[in-house]
């Protein structure tokens, strides 16, 4: 069974799911091993590795997250350079609240003759970024501009266009450690004209930031930059969303 049919068959069952968030370059030695040690008692549903600016090597930490457990490794790429195909799959992120052409269909190009040859499982994602009170490394790394944080209507339409050219996925991203997370009338707005599954991320840091944007109508939820500063939260966050 792929990742995708895993998601949708959880969604169908009413579950929500739970994605830590790693960054390649800050998860390293005794900070990687703590963290699959907490992974192994929080049991999220999936390990996203990537960042908007990597320089350590994809392929040996998701050699390690695999040696060490079994949870899947999914690839949220930053740019192509990123790619590995050791991973179990990967978010084919389209940046679709933007205009830079690069990250709408340039990356890819660049990539997909790498992803073809490896087999890896895809899932097209149309990837919004929402403004959340300060410059985000997504909004400055992509050269784009995010979706105004209160502008629903414009959300929904972006969301809808992404459905529509036959993304799998939409992520509604605040940007990692995000003043302001998604909001949840954005979040409802998205999941009310969507029938794809819904991921929100970006700057969500407690039980009740996860409560919220869970009761809104996420379907994934990505947890990855307060992890850092308090690993100890991912169990709670697993509690909550498993609830
Ligand atoms: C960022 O959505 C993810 O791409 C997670 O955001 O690091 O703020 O949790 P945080």
């Amino acid at each position: 069974m792929t990742i995708y049919q895993k998601i949708k068959e959880a969604i169908a069952a009413d579950k929500k799911l739970f994605a830590v968030l790693i960054d390649p370059d800050k998860c390293i030695g005794d900070t990687l091993t703590q963290f699959i040690d907490l992974c192994k008692k929080a049991s999220p549903d999936l390990i996203l590795i990537g960042g908007s600016l990597t320089t350590e090597s994809t392929d040996l930490l998701i050699e390690s997250i695999k040696k060490a457990c079994s949870i899947p490794v999914v690839l949220f790429p930053g740019s192509a350079s990123q790619f590995s195909p050791k991973a179990d799959a990967m978010l084919y992120l389209s940046l679709i609240s933007g205009r830079n052409p690069d990250f709408l269909i340039g990356q890819h190009v660049i990539s997909a003759p790498f992803i073809k040859k490896s087999g890896i499982e895809t899932m097209s994602t149309g990837y919004m970024l929402i403004e959340s009170g300060a410059t985000t490394s997504v909004e400055y790394m992509s050269n784009t501009r995010a979706i105004p944080h209160k502008k629903t209507s414009i959300a929904v339409a972006t969301a809808i266009a992404g459905e529509l050219l036959g993304n799998k996925l939409i992520y509604l991203e605040a940007g990692s450690g995000a003043k302001l997370p998604v909001s949840a009338e954005m979040i409802q707005a998205v999941k009310q004209n969507i029938s794809i599954p819904l991921i929100v991320g970006g700057g969500l840091r407690t039980p009740a930031d996860i409560q919220n944007a869970i009761h809104a109508g996420a379907d994934i939820i990505v947890a990855g930059n307060i992890l850092e500063k308090d690993p100890e939260l991912m169990v709670e966050f697993g509690r909550v969303i498993k609830a």
